[in-house]
């Protein structure tokens, strides 16, 4: 299956051109239109505590999933360990959900309990 990351909007936001009026010797006026699309709804990845996950598992899924260097996947994994979840990443929703499923399949492969999950950015 392809999963697209971004939404293309159905209609670009462009400038709409008047008819010109009989008398206006065939000019044209571009009436200017405020941007519609909104950017799309980010999700974050969090990695949630456990007991049971080897520390240097955790960080080295952090590097490989989440592109992390050593330094900063350890400082993830310790504040999972320590405030029970972190943050990982930010990513469109195909993205998001993505790297969910690519952290559950590691953990199962390794039989650890490792949890992670994706929500939307307020
Ligand atoms: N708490 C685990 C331990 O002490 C380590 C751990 C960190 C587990 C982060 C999961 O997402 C996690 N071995």
């Amino acid at each position: 299956m392809v999963r697209m990351a971004t939404k293309i909007p159905s209609k670009p936001a462009q400038p709409r051109a008047k008819p010109a009026a009989p008398d206006d010797g065939g000019s044209v006026v571009l009436e200017r239109r405020t941007q519609k699309t909104k950017p799309p709804q980010m999700y974050q990845v969090l990695m949630l505590n456990d007991d049971y996950t080897p520390m240097e598992f955790v960080v080295v899924v952090i590097q490989e999933f989440f592109s992390k260097d050593k330094e900063t996947a350890t400082q993830i994994m310790l504040k999972i360990h320590l405030d029970g979840r972190a943050v990982c990443g930010v990513y469109s929703k195909d993205v998001a959900a993505t790297k969910v499923d690519q952290v559950l399949e590691a953990a199962r492969q390794a039989g650890h309990p490792l949890q992670c999950v994706s929500e939307p950015v307020e």
